[in-house]
This record gives C-alpha cells, structure tokens and sequence, in this order.
C-alpha cells in the first residue's frame, strides 16, 4: 500500500524541485563538524544520539524537534483535579502547564477518551503520542488517568503514553507508569528553592492536609526531586517544564536547569508565564507580567550546552488534538464522535511513519548537499519560515498563523522557536491592518521563508529590511536555509567589494 500522506504533504510533491546548490569557493572546518549537540542541521536524528533514545522520541512531538514537523499530540482531558495551587493558574482555564488559557471544552470520562483516541488516530496518521496533561494534575486523578491509559493501551498499542504531573504524588506512581509502558514523562519545576516557591504555590494538599507557604513550597520540592530521580531509575524520559516568571524565577531558572540536569532529566522546557487579567489567576490579577519573547531566548540561550531545550512548545490546551501549534479538538467533540464510525487501520499508520522515514533520509541527503562551506567569522541571521508541518516551506505567507524562527550561522541551522501572528489574509482577503504586528514580530529577522507571498506584504517586508523568500517552497526548511544564507553571505560580501571598489 502506498504510504498515507497528510494533505499539507500531498501538494509539496509535485511542485518540488530539486535542491540548487550556490557554491562558495574556500572551506571552513567549523561548518559541518564539532556540533555533537545536534543542535545543527536537523538538530537531532539517528546520527545524533543513542539509538534507544532516537527510538523513544523519534515519534514524539514534544521530545524531538524534528519529529514535531512529522507527528501530531493529543490530549485527553480526564483528569480535573489538582492537588496544589499555582498562582498562574485558575481552575476555570486549562492547567497553565500544559495548555495555553481556556476552558477544556468538555472533561471526557475513560471510556469517551479511549473512543476519541481511536477516532483521531483513523483521521489523523500523523498522531503518536496520547497525553493526559490537565485540565488538572494527570497524578491527582490516579484512577481515570491509568484507565485511560489501559483502554487506549488494549485498543491502540502503536500510539504512545505521555503524562504531565506538578510532581506532587509522582513518587507514589512511578511503578505504575512503568507498568502501564508511558515512556515519557513531564513535570513542571518552577523551583529549587523554597523561598522562591512560596510566591508561585500559596497551599499544595498532601497527606490529607493543607499546606501553605515555604512549608508547602518545601514538601513539593522534595516530592519532585524523588520523583526525578525514581524516574530516570525507571528508565522513563523526563521532560522538566518551567513556567518563567520574570522577577520571581528568572534568574533562579539557571539553578532549577543545573539541578534538574544532574538529576537525569532528559529535556529542560522554559515555557513564559501568560499572564492576563481576563484569565483570573492570582498573577493576571495582581499585575505580574509574562516575559518578551526576547527575554525567553536570552534565558534559553544562556542555558544551551549539554542539556537538550525544548523551544517548539506551543503550551497546549488540556485537550488539544493535531501538530503543534494547530488544534483541531473541534472536529472531535463527544456529539460529533457518538454519529462517527471509527475504522481504525493500523497498517495505514505505519505506511505513514514508513512515509516519515523516507522524508527524513531525504531530507538528510538535501542537506548534505548544502553543507555550509564557507562562512567564516561570526555572521549569523535569524530566518522566519511558514510551514503547515512535514519540515518544507509550505504554506503562504498570508495564511501564517504563527512563523518558525531559525538561526542559520557558521554551526548550521538551529531552530529557536516560534511566533504567533494575526493572520495577514481573512477570508481571504488581505488584512493590513495585520501588517505592522508581523514586521514587529519578524523585525529582528533577515528573511521570512514562504511558499507564496502577496505583491503588497513583499514589498512591505522589503520596505522594513525583512528579505521575503518564495524560491524554496515547498522543499526541506534547514537546507533551505543553508542555501539562503550561502546566498546571503554571498551577496553580501559581493556588496562589500563593491563598495570598496
Ligand atoms: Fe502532551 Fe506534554 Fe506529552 Fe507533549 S504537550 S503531555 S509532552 S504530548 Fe508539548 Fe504541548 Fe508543550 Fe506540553 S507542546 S504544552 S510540551
Ligand atoms: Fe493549575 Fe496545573 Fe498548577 Fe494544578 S498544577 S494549579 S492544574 S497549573
């Protein structure tokens, strides 16, 4: 059977072209090697890390940069309570851990959770992982969150099993996860310190009482320390999630990052607190504001060494369902399941990871063909790409939601995360009254990648110094970008010499 693509990849093949290549006379040795971190190229893949780690997050959208341009998350949302208070959150919204604010549009018992699993993943191949992230804590619900966990288990065995837990009552079910195989799990620590964590956690609810203060801040500490650890015991991938929360954690993040790193964990995910009135949380009350997506890269460049970052978050409703950074929960609320039926196809599902593997080596060898060979110095630029998923250039610039940021720089290309804009077309008309909110967003980036572009925003961007780029739609994003910025580096030196002339 021939491999199920999703339709966003169905129109990337036949208008692809192959890859040019601009060649550069001289070579340098920083190009294409010493970059262990994988944070160049791809930035991770077979190559680039252990093959039993490549293999648990190879499929993961969370886990694995890469892999969240080729597979798609959902979350269930069976589990309501929670077992502490964080001052950025407020129960009527979505667990601000995992999700962004807003009501889960309905809590889903076991059963209806296992069905609509089963109903997305025959929709939607690119799904892989099923998450129970909120909309309170996954471990203050134990029994709907494992019974989940079974039914999807018993119905669906190639879809895997994440969880995300404040950490609280993790020591009591690490065993359990285990044994229910979910190889991934999350915990958001946004702290080291007890101090510093009395003004994120006014109470937690432990061992039948109520705790308030240090005293609480102490003991849930201690908690997700031991649960860490008894975790990476296990075997288990830990994702650790911290909400920055500038004047209270900021700097702080650098020790929880330290500690979290030498207890084992596999990934560190700095997520900016949102911080909104209209969302009524103790913060958004009281005038806490959320970082600048500046101060969010600062804090994250600053910690880039031998911990893996996650940057592709897009902090997700407790039951968002597709790729990141779409959510089409919508199409799969319970009244529209109960008249659905479900013809769940597993070879359908693996045609399509069959289908991944083959992009991913094809992708491999495009960007071995644009090795960078010669930038020398520090030249670096940041390039926005609009992408609707599959690693191409593929979607119009009007229709961008939001744009993918990479750094292309003498060590390759590294993704540094996303911005959410207005979309520039509505209803398919142009929107300019978008226009000045994107070239905010884009002002610090050279070029903005796209499959297709309006006359009008063209010359908008041109006007701000913003290159827009349609020469590479709908072939790979990193080598892409190599071949842009040899493009670049070359015109820019040609200016160079011309000016000196
Ligand atoms: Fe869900 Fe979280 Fe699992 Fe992913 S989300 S439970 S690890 S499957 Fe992912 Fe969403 Fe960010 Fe969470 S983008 S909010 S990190
Ligand atoms: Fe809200 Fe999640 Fe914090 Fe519980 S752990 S209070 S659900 S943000």
């Amino acid at each position: 059977m021939e491999p199920t693509m999703p339709e966003n990849r169905l129109e990337a093949e036949p208008g692809a072209r192959p890859m040019r290549v601009i060649p550069i006379a001289a070579s340098s040795p920083a190009t294409s090697g010493g970059c262990s971190s994988g944070s160049c190229g791809s930035q991770e893949g077979a190559g680039t890390l252990p093959e039993h780690i490549w293999a648990k997050i190879k499929d993961h959208p969370c886990y694995s940069t890469e892999a969240h341009h080729h597979y798609a998350r959902m979350h269930v949302a069976v589990a309501p309570a929670c077992n502490i208070q964080c001052h950025y959150c407020n129960r009527k919204y979505d667990c601000s851990n995992e999700s962004r604010p807003g009501v889960v549009s309905e809590k889903l018992t076991p059963d209806q959770a296992a069905k609509k699993v089963l109903a997305v993943a025959a929709e939607i191949p690119q799904l892989s992982v099923v998450g129970i992230a909120g909309p309170g804590d996954a471990l203050a619900n134990p029994a709907k969150t494992f019974r989940t966990f079974e039914l999807i288990q018993a119905t669906a065995p190639d879809i895997k099993l994440c969880l995300s837990t404040n950490g609280l009552a993790l020591p009591d079910y690490v065993e359990t996860i285990k044994r229910f195989n979910v190889d991934h799990v999350t915990i958001t620590i946004n702290m080291v310190d007890p101090e510093v964590g009395a003004k994120i956690y006014p109470w937690i609810f432990y061992n039948h009482k109520r705790y308030h203060g240090v005293e609480a801040a102490r003991i849930l500490h201690e908690r997700q320390m031991l649960g860490l650890e008894m975790l990476v015991k296990a075997d288990i991938l830990v994702k650790v999630n911290s909400v920055l929360i500038p004047g209270i954690n900021d700097e702080h993040l650098k020790e929880v990052n330290r500690v979290v790193k030498s207890k084992g964990a596999f990934l560190h995910n700095i997520m900016p607190l949102i911080s909104d009135p209209a969302h009524g949380t103790y913060y958004g009350l009281n005038g806490q504001r959320g970082p600048t997506p500046q101060e969010l890269q600062a804090l994250q460049d600053s910690l880039e060494g031998d911990m893996r970052l996650m940057r592709h978050c897009r902090q997700c409703r407790a039951d968002a369902v597709g790729m990141l950074g779409e959510d089409r929960s919508q199409e799969f609320t319970t009244d529209k399941l109960e008249t659905r039926t479900v013809q769940y196809d597993p070879a359908a599902r693996e045609a399509y990871r069959a289908y991944v593997e083959k992009e991913r080596a094809d992708q491999q060898a495009a960007e071995a063909r644009q090795q960078l060979q010669a930038v020398v110095g520090d030249a670096r630029a940041l390039v926005a790409v609009a992408t609707k998923g599959g690693g191409r250039i593929n979607q119009h610039f009007g229709h961008a939601s939001e744009f993918q940021i990479y750094e292309a720089s003498a060590a390759g290309v590294r993704f540094i995360g996303h911005r959410k804009v207005d979309h520039y077309c509505a209803g398919g008309y142009e929107e300019e009254e978008a226009m000045p909110s994107i070239l905010d967003s884009l002002k610090d980036c050279a070029a903005v990648l796209v499959a297709k572009i309006g006359h009008c925003p063209m010359k908008e961007l041109e006007e701000a110094g913003i290159e827009p780029v349609q020469d590479f739609a709908h072939e790979y994003i990193e080598a892409s970008i190599l071949a842009w910025f040899q493009r670049h580096l070359a015109a820019k030196a040609g200016d160079k010499g011309r000016q000196a002339a």
